[in-house]
């Protein structure tokens, strides 16, 4: 059965609609400009999202999947028996099977920012694992979160937290983050976690920039979200995609560049654009797995077992508080 649970009771009544545009409005003053990328998933966006992961150049996924598949039997043991699995943006869900077939956990939380998107999702699951108790929650995991109560087995706590997702944060927020979750936890308690590995430029590139356009396209829904939900009279069209390495900063960034000078509205406001000017609107962080383990450590958390694809793309870790 599939239950709706929620960390905070301010996450049932969050509305995100004031947020959102607080913070596109925030984003749009500043200079330069920015949004935050959690924005990029309302429905369409985890479509798209969606959509990236099956694009050829977009590794990161098959990477991650192959670990998963590839070392299942490993990470069922490290996890033991009747774990709660507690998803951090759990989209559709799909990564997650594999590590359902083995770990066999007795219980499974997804959360996610995208409402909609992920009671499909989880309802999907719960149909499909008729033994699994599965949960959702609404929420945004960047603040602090407790584990709900009666998901309690007598097994392990783990958080999953796949799909390098932990790159959309600087490596400062990457850590407070891990130290939120190294909080919610009991002593004993495992995150799982998915890094994408530096490498070369060109590879890198390449899968933020997919031949298809589903990537421009997922970076413009961002836009599409300001004119349908904000009101904005901004044209997605009228902006580039655009995403490269910063090899000082160790991320791909994504921005979204103005094609012309143009004056955007937004929230009574009216907001100026210079021709070539850009909004920045994601960065994935790429980490050595040393420097990753450092973070992880600062934030509390135990190195205890590390495992790579065939081609060292991606890096799975697994660490205890
Ligand atoms: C879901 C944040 C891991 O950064 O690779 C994919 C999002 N952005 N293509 C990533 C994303 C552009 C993705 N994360």
């Amino acid at each position: 059965m599939t239950s709706a649970v929620c960390f905070h009771d301010q996450h049932y009544t969050l509305d995100i609609g004031q947020d959102f545009l607080d913070d596109a409005i925030a984003g749009l003053l500043d200079s330069p400009k920015w949004a935050s990328p959690k924005y990029f998933y309302d429905y369409r966006g985890s479509q798209l999202f969606d959509a990236i992961c099956n694009q050829p150049e977009y590794y990161l996924t098959r990477a991650e999947e192959q670990v998963l598949a590839d070392r299942a039997g490993d990470i069922a043991e490290v996890i033991g028996e009747n774990a709660t699995l507690i998803e951090l943006g759990s989209g559709a869900s799909r990564k997650v099977r594999t590590l359902l077939e083995a770990v066999k956990p007795r219980h499974y939380l997804g959360v996610d920012i995208s409402r909609d998107f992920l009671i499909q999702s989880t309802e999907r699951l719960a149909a499909d694992y008729p033994w699994l108790d599965v949960h959702a929650a609404w929420a945004d995991f960047t603040s602090p979160m407790h584990l709900p109560s009666g998901l309690d087995a007598g097994g392990r706590p783990v958080v999953f937290f796949p799909g390098s997702s932990i790159g959309n944060f600087t490596p400062a927020l990457a850590r407070m983050l891990l130290s939120n979750l190294a909080n919610m936890l009991p002593p004993g308690g495992g995150l799982l976690i998915g890094v994408d590995r530096m490498k070369d430029r060109e590879v890198l590139e390449q899968a933020y920039n997919d031949a298809a356009g589903v990537t421009a396209a997922f970076n413009r829904n961002l836009l599409t979200r300001y004119e349908i939900e904000l009101g904005s009279d901004i044209d997605p069209d009228q902006f580039e995609h655009r995403a490269f390495l910063n090899e000082a900063e160790q991320r791909i960034e994504m921005h979204l560049v103005s094609r012309k000078a143009q004056t955007v509205a937004l929230g009574g406001l009216r907001i100026p654009f210079d021709a070539g000017e850009s909004i920045h609107t994601e960065n994935s962080y790429k980490y050595s797995d040393e420097d990753f383990k450092t973070l992880a450590a600062h934030a509390g958390f135990e190195s205890r077992a590390l495992w790579h694809d065939p081609d060292r793309l991606f890096s799975v870790h697994y660490f205890e508080r």
